[in-house]
C-alpha cells in the first residue's frame, strides 16, 4: 500500500497520507513520498493542493516504532529534523500556491504542527491537536514553537506544547490556530470546493500574497512596508491581474490563467 497517495484533480492536487492503521505516524519511507508529491504539485502546474489523512487520524507525528533503541544508543534527533522534517515544512510554505490541510482526525506531534504550516487549516469536528512531545520528553518541532506561539500567543503556546493536552478543532479555531471547523462528514468536499475555486484564481497573486504574510512574521513594518512594494511591482506586471481589471470595467467574470 502506497503511504502516500497523489490525485491530480482539475486544477489542483489532493494528497492523502496513508498509514491509517498507524494514524499516518511519519516513516522515513512516507517523508521521502510526500516530498515526491509536493514537488509534483509545483512541477504539474497545479493551482492549489489539499493535504489531509486517511482513515480517522491525520497524522500522528512520527512513527515511534522506529525510534525504539535496545541497545541503549542515544540517537541524534537533531539529524532527522535537518533531514526530513525541517525540508518537509520549508517545502510547503514554498509552496508556490495556496496549500489546505483538510485535518480529518487527530493531529499530534509533527502532525499537528505540518497541519499549522499550511495556508489553510481546516478541520473535521472530531479532529484534535495535541503537541504530544512532552509526553514523551521532546521539544515541539516542525515549526511549532514559531507557529503555535504565533498564531495563540505564548501563554497557550506554552501551556499547549507543555501539557500535551488535546485541544479540540473547534477551540482550535476559537483561539485563532486554524481558519474552520466542518462537520466530519463534509470535510473533504470543503477542502476541494476552496481548491477548486483556487483552481481558477489568479495564483501567481495568491503566492506572493502567501510570501509577504509570512514575511510579516520576522519583518519591522518598515521591512514589511517595502517588501510589500517589491511584490505588488510583480503582481501589476501578471497577465491575471489585466485581466481582473479589465472584467471589474466589461462588468463579467474574469478568466484567470495563474499567471
Ligand atoms: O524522532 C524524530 O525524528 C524527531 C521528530 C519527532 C516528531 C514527533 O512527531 S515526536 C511525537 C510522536 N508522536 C506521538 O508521540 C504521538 C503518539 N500517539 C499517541 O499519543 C496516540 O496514538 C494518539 C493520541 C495520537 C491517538 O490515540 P488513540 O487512542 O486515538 O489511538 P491509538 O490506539 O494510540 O493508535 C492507533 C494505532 O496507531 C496504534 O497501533 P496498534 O496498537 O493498533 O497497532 C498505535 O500504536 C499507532 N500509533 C499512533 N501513533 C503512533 C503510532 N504508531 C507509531 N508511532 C506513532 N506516533
Amino acid at each position: 500500500m502506497d503511504s502516500v497517495l497523489y490525485e491530480a484533480k482539475d486544477g489542483y492536487a489532493l494528497i492523502t497520507l496513508n498509514r491509517p492503521d498507524k494514524l499516518n505516524a511519519f516513516t522515513e519511507e512516507m517523508h521521502g513520498r510526500l516530498a515526491e508529491a509536493l514537488d509534483r504539485v509545483q512541477s504539474e502546474g497545479q493551482r492549489a493542493l489539499v493535504l489531509t489523512g486517511a482513515g480517522r487520524g491525520f497524522c500522528a507525528g512520527q512513527d515511534l516504532s522506529d525510534r525504539s533503541f535496545p541497545t541503549g544508543e542515544s540517537p541524534d534527533l537533531g539529524a532527522t529534523l535537518d533531514r526530513l522534517y525541517n525540508p518537509l515544512v520549508r517545502k510547503i510554505r514554498a509552496l508556490e500556491l495556496p496549500v489546505i490541510c483538510a485535518v480529518n482526525g487527530v493531529a499530534a506531534g509533527a502532525g499537528a504542527n505540518v497541519a499549522l504550516a499550511c495556508d489553510i487549516v481546516l478541520a473535521a469536528r472530531s479532529a484534535k491537536f495535541i503537541q504530544a512531545f512532552a509526553k514523551i520528553g521532546l521539544v515541539p518541532d516542525g515549526g511549532g514553537t514559531w507557529s503555535l506561539t504565533r498564531l495563540v500567543g505564548e501563554a497557550r503556546a506554552k501551556a499547549l506544547a507543555m501539557t500535551a493536552q488535546p485541544l479540540s478543532a473547534e477551540q482550535a479555531a476559537a483561539w485563532g490556530l486554524i481558519w474552520q471547523v466542518v462537520e466530519d462528514s463534509e470535510l473533504l468536499q470543503a477542502a476541494e470546493a476552496l481548491a477548486a475555486d483556487f483552481a481558477s484564481a489568479p495564483t501567481r497573486g495568491l503566492a506572493l500574497t502567501k510570501q509577504a504574510i509570512q514575511a510579516a512574521a520576522t519583518n519591522s513594518m518598515d521591512a514589511q512596508l517595502d517588501l510589500e512594494r517589491d511584490l505588488q511591482r510583480q503582481a501589476g506586471r501578471t497577465k491575471d491581474y489585466r485581466e481582473g481589471v479589465a472584467a471589474f470595467l466589461e462588468k463579467r467574470q474574469p478568466k484567470f490563467e495563474g499567471r
